[in-house]
């Protein structure tokens, strides 16, 4: 099994859940240059990283890769069986963090990270209120997680999920890039996922380079 991965971006989550699941892979390496070769293409249409390769499968889109291997290795417990009831809410948050919470983390990187724009999106302006709205987005569309974490360190079936490998990844930008604040009750679910030594070794690189991308 072979992942494509990029230090500090959204294949962390993948090389994370693999970590958890303690299965072995091949880590490959690769660079934004690399990943416009006309070979790559051939692994992600847009030329992005996280791709899995196993065997006959490839698959990009980080959400779905987890939840291709949390579905493969079911039974080490990282996806709620197919007919319990847990397994609803096990999706409703794994499409909540890739489709309503990361957007607005990925227009705030946009607004404040040095060089990033310019590189990925030529003629992006940054703007002082598209910082401000993006935080208010942000704060709005978590206001869901809040609520059903309190009390609980994970967000379905009382473990870790791939929902909040998702989940988690995304908070973690927010957290990094200044948007989710200490006082933030999302704070300590953050805290104790960035503690798990699985993230600890899937993370060797994530946050040291996220400043000069
Ligand atoms: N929705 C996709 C997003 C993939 C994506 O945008 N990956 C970024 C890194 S986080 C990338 O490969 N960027 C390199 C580039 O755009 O050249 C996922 O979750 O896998």
């Amino acid at each position: 099994m072979k992942l494509y991965y990029i230090p500090t971006t959204r294949a962390v989550r993948p090389r994370w859940l693999l970590e958890e699941m303690e299965i072995a892979y091949d880590l490959v390496r690769v660079n934004m240059s690399m990943t416009k070769q006309p070979e790559y293409k051939e692994l992600h249409p847009h030329s992005k990283v996280p791709v899995l390769v196993d065997g006959s499968v490839t698959i990009f889109e980080s959400a779905a890769i987890c939840a291709y291997l949390a579905d493969k290795y079911i039974g080490l417990g990282f996806a709620p069986l197919p007919d319990s009831p847990e397994r609803a809410y096990y999706h409703q948050w794994l499409f909540y963090a890739a489709v309503t919470l990361e957007p607005p983390v990925e227009h705030y990187m946009f607004n404040v990270l040095p060089n990033l724009p310019e590189k990925l999106l030529p003629g992006f302006v940054r703007l002082e209120t598209s910082k401000q709205e993006s935080r208010q987005w942000f704060d709005r569309v978590a206001e869901p997680l809040r609520e059903v974490l309190v009390g609980r360190n994970y967000l379905v079936a009382n473990r870790l999920t791939a929902a909040d490998i998702i989940t988690g990844g995304v908070l973690l930008w927010a957290k990094k890039l200044g948007m989710l604040l200490d006082d933030d009750p999302l704070s300590e679910y953050i805290n104790g996922l960035m503690q798990r030594p699985a993230f600890i070794r899937a993370d060797e690189d994530f946050y040291a380079k996220i400043a000069t991308m």
